[in-house]
C-alpha cells in the first residue's frame, strides 16, 4: 500500500461550496443521490476526481445530463469537466447491514448510523474526501415510518412528511461548511431525552440525547455534563454554541469513543449510558469527559477544522486539552492531573519507546485510522499544556481567541495554531515546535548541588531525546519545568516555585539563601511530558511525598519510591521496603487526619502498574516484575493491615451519592480492600463477598468482583455467576464481566481468556467486546507473556479474525505483540514468529499490514 507524505500535501483543485444528499435508506439496499455543486481551484485542466470505496457508479450527470465519459481509477471516479463550475450527480447503493468495519453508514442494533472520520464518507457516496474541502450540506432521508421513525441528521431540521405508502421523509440543513469526515445521519426507533440550553447570548438550543427506549433513564448523567460543558465553553474559552439544535445519538457497536459530526454527535453508548447500578464513578467520570470532547470539538475541530490528516492533534490535541481542564473544574484538579499522568504513562510512553514512535504531527502514514493514538491526543495536549504554561493563562486565551478568529470556517494547520500564540503573546516558539516534529519521550537528568557555606544551591540539570524509528541524533527540545526547593529538616519552602525552561542540553540554576540542606520538587505538576532521573535519595523522595505542597509532586515523589524500590526488587531481588511502608503509611494517615482528600489517597498509595515497571527495565522479566509488585503488595497489605481496614470501614455502609466525597471514600475502600486481599488475610474473600452482595452501586460491586477475580475462591465463582446473571442483557455491563477477568493477576489467566472467547456472550464483531477481552488480555503483561507464548499466539489468532470483520480495531490491538524488542529470547523470538505469521497472511488489510510492518521493522 501507497505511503502518503505531509510534504506532498497539494490544496484541491476542486471544491465543492454545496452538497445535496437524498437517501432512500434500507439497510441491505440503500439509494444515495449525490448533487455537489464544484467549482475549478486555481489555473488547471485536470478532471474532477471523487474518492470512492466499495461502491459502483449507478449513473453520473452533469449540469443535469447523463454522461458516459467518467472513469474509474482503483476506487476514484475521475470525470472530465470543461468549465469552471458544474453541477454534478452520481447515485450509488450500498448495503448498511454488511458494513462489518462500521466505517461509512453501518446498521447497530436494528438502526442506522454514521462514522465518517477519517475516511468513511467515500464509502457512503463519491465525495473529495479531505478535511480541506468543505461544503454545506442539505440531506434528505426516505425510510420505512414503522422501522426508522427517527430520522436525523447535521444542522437544523427543515422538514418532515408522509409519502402514503408506508415511508415518510425528513431534511436537514447543515448552514455550516464542513468537511466530509463530519457529515451524519441516524435512522431508527429511539427515545430521546430532550431538554434545552440557553447560550449567553440568548440562542435557545434544543438539546436531545437519543437512545433505545429502555435506556433512556441512563441518559440524565450526559444531558448534566453537556450543559455544564456548553457553559464551560463559554466561561473558560469564549465559545458560544451556534445552531438551534444539538443532538446526541448513542448506539452499541461504534469503532472510537464518539464522533463530534456537526450538530449530530454519535456516541459508543459506553460514554453516554449511566445509573448508579450499572456504571461505576470511573465510567461517570469519562462520559463527562468524552461529552466535552466532543462538544468542545464543535469549535476545535468543526468550526476549525484540520488542513490534512497529518494536522489531525491540532484538533485533538487542543481538544483533550480542553477536556481535561473542564474534568479539572468539575472536581479535584490534582487528581484529574495524576489520572491523566497515569494515563499518558500506560499509554503514550511506551509508543513513544516503541516501533510505533511518531511525532504529534507525523511526516506519513499508510492508513491514517492507525494515528488515533495515544501521541496524537495526550501527547497532543500536553504539548498545548507546555504552551499555556509558557505564555500564561492570558496569553494564551489571547491566542486561542486569534486562532478561532483567524481561522473560523477553515481548514488549519499546527503551525497556523502556534504562529497565533506567539503573535498574541510575543513570545519567539521557533524552538518549541520541535515538540511537533521530533518523537520520543526527552529524558531530563537533574542533581543538585549546596554549599552551606555561601547558602548556595545549584541545580544541574541536562536533556537527551532518545531516538525513535526513522529519526536519530535529535536537537534539544524546550522542557518547562516547574521546581522549588524544600528545606530537609523543617520542610519549609527555600524558594519560590520557579518556571525553568530547558532548551539547552544542559544548563545550571542556581539558588541564594538555601540556609539549609534542600531537596528540589521537580517538574512540578508534570509541566512538561518528560522522564525524570535525578539523584534524589529514597529519604528526599519519602520527606517530598510527606511534605511538598504540590499534590502532584508528592504524589509523583511517592511513586519514584515505589518504582525504585520495585526496580530493586526485580533486578536485585532485593525486597527492602521499609521507606514505602513507611510514605504509605503517612499518606493513610493523612486521610485520617483530614489533611488529605480521599481520591488523592487512593491513588497516592497505589503501586505503579507492572507494565510501567517493565518500561523502566533494559529487557522485561514480566515474571520477576510481578513477583516484585506482589511482594511489596503483600508486604504492605500485611504490615499496615490494621490501616487498611481502617480506610476500608470509613464510609462504610453509607448510601450511595455522586459527590466528589462520596467518590473518594468509594475509591480508598476499594484501594484498601485490593491491599487486604493482597495481605492474604483469612477473611479477605468474605469481606469482599459481604462488599459485592450489598452493594448499592457499581463502582462496589465492580471493586469487589476485582479482588474475588484475582483470587482462588468459591465466592469468586458466586460473584461471576450472579454478575452475570443479573445483567445478562446489559451489554456495557457484560464488556466489565468479560474485561475483569482479562486482567486477572492469577496464573491462569491466559487459559481462561481463551476459553471465554468461546463463550456464547463473545463476539469479534462488536468492538466494545473485543476490546474487552483482547484488548485487556494484551495490556496483562503477565498473563500476556505466559511462557511458552500460548497469549501470543491467541491475540495473533484473535487480530487474524478481527481483521477480516473490522481492521481499524484490529490494527489498534496489535501494539503488545510489537514489543518484542523489550523481551529477551525465547520470548522476543515467539511474539516476532507471530508478528511474522500475521505479515504473512494474505489478503489482510492496510491498517493491520502498517501496523505490523513496522513493528517488524
Ligand atoms: N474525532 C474522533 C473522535 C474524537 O476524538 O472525538
Ligand atoms: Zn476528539
Amino acid at each position: 500500500p501507497p505511503v502518503l507524505r505531509r510534504e506532498d500535501y497539494r490544496a484541491p483543485e476542486w471544491t465543492v461550496p454545496e452538497t445535496d444528499l437524498d437517501f432512500a435508506l434500507d439497510p441491505s439496499a440503500t439509494r444515495v443521490r449525490a448533487r455537489l455543486s464544484v467549482r475549478r481551484s486555481g489555473a488547471h485542466d485536470a478532471p474532477l476526481r471523487l474518492d470512492g470505496a466499495g461502491q459502483v457508479p449507478l449513473a453520473v450527470s452533469v449540469d443535469g445530463v447523463a454522461i458516459n465519459d467518467w472513469r474509474l481509477e482503483g476506487e476514484t471516479l475521475v470525470i472530465p469537466l470543461s468549465g469552471d463550475a458544474h453541477v454534478v450527480e452520481t447515485e450509488v447503493e450500498i448495503a448498511p447491514d454488511r458494513n462489518t468495519q462500521l466505517m461509512g453508514l453501518y446498521a447497530s442494533g436494528g438502526n442506522l448510523c454514521t462514522q465518517c472520520e477519517a475516511e468513511g464518507f467515500r464509502r457512503i457516496t463519491y465525495f473529495p474526501d479531505r478535511p480541506d474541502v468543505l461544503s454545506t450540506y442539505r440531506v434528505r432521508m426516505t425510510a420505512d415510518a414503522a422501522r426508522f421513525p427517527v430520522l436525523l441528521a447535521n444542522g437544523d431540521p427543515v422538514a418532515r412528511g408522509e409519502n402514503g405508502d408506508g415511508t415518510h421523509w425528513a431534511e436537514w440543513h447543515d448552514p455550516f461548511p464542513k468537511p466530509s469526515y463530519l457529515f451524519a445521519l441516524v435512522a431508527g426507533k429511539l427515545a430521546v431525552n430532550r431538554s434545552s440550553f440557553t447560550t449567553r447570548s440568548g440562542r435557545e438550543v434544543e438539546l436531545g440525547i437519543y437512545v433505545r427506549a429502555a435506556d433512556l433513564p441512563r441518559t440524565e448523567h450526559a444531558m448534566h455534563a453537556l450543559k455544564l460543558s456548553m457553559a464551560w465553553d463559554e466561561r473558560v474559552y469564549g465559545r458560544e454554541y451556534d445552531l438551534d439544535v444539538f443532538n446526541i445519538v448513542a448506539v452499541d457497536d461504534f469503532n472510537f469513543g464518539a464522533m463530534e459530526n456537526k450538530g449530530l454527535n454519535i456516541f459508543n453508548s459506553r460514554y453516554i449510558l449511566a445509573d448508579p447500578d450499572t456504571a461505576t464513578d470511573y465510567d461517570y467520570d469519562a462520559i463527562a469527559a468524552v461529552v466535552a470532547h466532543e462538544y468542545f470539538h464543535n469549535w476545535s475541530g468543526n468550526r476549525v477544522t484540520c488542513r490534512d490528516w497529518f494536522q489531525l492533534s491540532l484538533k485533538e490535541g487542543f481538544t483533550v486539552y480542553r477536556d481535561q481542564g473542564f474534568s479539572a473544574d468539575q472536581g479535584s484538579a490534582a487528581v484529574k492531573r495524576i489520572e491523566d499522568v497515569r494515563g499518558l504513562r500506560a499509554a503514550q510512553f511506551p509508543e513513544d519507546a516503541g516501533p510505533l514512535a511518531h511525532p504529534i504531527r507525523p511526516e506519513s502514514y499508510i492508513e491514517i485510522s492507525n494515528f488515533y493514538t495515544a501521541t496524537i491526543y495526550n501527547k497532543g495536549a500536553e504539548v498545548i499544556r507546555m504552551m499555556a504554561t509558557i505564555l500564561g493563562p492570558e496569553a494564551f486565551r489571547a491566542g486561542s481567541d486569534l486562532y478561532f478568529d483567524r481561522f473560523d470556517g477553515t481548514a488549519a494547520t499546527c503551525e497556523d495554531f502556534v504562529a497565533c500564540m506567539e503573535e498574541a503573546s510575543g513570545a519567539d516558539l521557533t524552538q518549541f515546535r520541535r515538540w511537533y516534529s521530533q518523537a520520543g519521550t526527552p529524558r531530563v537528568s537533574a542533581s543538585l548541588e549546596h554549599h552551606a557555606g555561601s547558602g548556595r544551591a545549584t541545580l544541574n540539570l541536562g536533556q537527551k531525546v532518545p531516538d525513535t524509528p526513522g529519526q536519530t541524533g535529535k536537537a534539544p527540545q524546550v522542557l518547562p519545568l516547574k521546581v522549588r526547593l524544600f528545606g530537609s529538616e523543617t520542610g519549609r519552602p527555600l524558594s519560590e516555585e520557579q518556571l525553568v525552561l530547558l532548551s539547552e542540553p544542559s544548563m545550571s540554576v542556581t539558588f541564594e539563601t538555601v540556609t539549609e540542606r534542600p531537596v528540589v520538587s521537580l517538574n512540578r505538576g508534570f509541566s512538561a511530558p518528560v522522564v525524570i532521573e535525578s539523584d534524589r535519595t529514597a529519604a528526599d523522595l519519602a520527606f517530598l511525598a510527606r511534605t511538598d505542597d504540590d499534590p502532584f509532586a508528592r504524589y509523583e515523589a511517592m511513586q519514584q519510591l515505589m518504582l525504585d524500590t520495585l526496580i530493586a526488587a526485580t533486578v536485585e531481588g532485593r525486597a527492602d521496603h521499609d521507606a514505602v511502608v513507611a510514605a504509605v503509611a503517612d499518606t493513610l494517615d493523612g486521610a485520617t487526619s483530614g489533611e488529605l482528600d480521599a481520591a488523592f489517597v487512593a491513588e497516592a498509595v497505589l503501586l505503579p502498574s507492572e507494565a510501567f515497571v517493565g518500561d523502566q527495565l533494559a529487557l522485561v522479566d514480566p515474571d520477576a516484575v510481578f513477583r516484585a509488585r506482589e511482594g511489596l503488595r503483600r508486604d504492605l497489605g500485611r504490615r499496615l493491615e490494621a490501616r487498611w481496614r481502617q480506610a476500608y470501614d470509613t464510609g462504610a455502609g453509607e448510601p450511595y451519592s455522586y459527590t466528589p466525597e462520596a467518590k473518594g471514600a468509594r475509591r480508598l475502600r476499594n484501594v484498601a480492600l485490593g491491599y487486604l486481599a493482597a495481605s492474604g488475610a483469612a477473611d479477605a474473600a468474605q469481606v469482599a463477598w459481604r462488599q459485592f452482595e450489598r452493594a448499592d452501586n457499581m463502582t462496589d460491586r465492580q471493586g469487589a468482583l476485582t479482588t474475588l477475580v484475582n483470587g482462588v475462591s468459591d465466592e469468586r465463582e458466586a460473584a461471576l455467576d450472579v454478575f452475570y446473571n443479573r445483567y445478562a442483557d446489559n451489554g456495557l455491563v457484560l464488556d466489565k464481566w468479560f474485561q475483569t477477568q482479562a486482567l486477572s493477576s492469577r496464573d491462569d489467566t491466559a487459559a481462561l481468556v481463551a476459553a471465554l472467547a468461546q463463550h456464547p456472550d463473545f463476539t469479534l464483531a462488536n468492538p466494545n467486546r473485543a476490546r474487552a477481552l483482547v484488548g485487556a488480555f494484551g495490556v496483562n503483561q503477565r498473563a500476556f507473556h505466559t511462557e511458552g507464548g500460548a497469549g501470543y499466539r491467541w491475540l495473533a489468532d484473535q487480530l487474524l479474525a478481527l481483521d477480516a470483520l473490522n481492521p481499524q480495531t484490529a490494527a489498534k490491538l496489535l501494539p503488545p505483540l510489537g514489543r518484542w524488542r523489550r523481551f529477551a529470547p525465547p520470548r522476543a523470538a515467539l511474539m516476532r514468529a507471530e508478528l511474522e505469521r500475521i505479515a504473512g497472511t494474505p489478503g489482510i488489510s492496510k491498517d493491520l499490514f502498517e501496523q505490523v510492518s513496522k513493528s517488524l521493522e
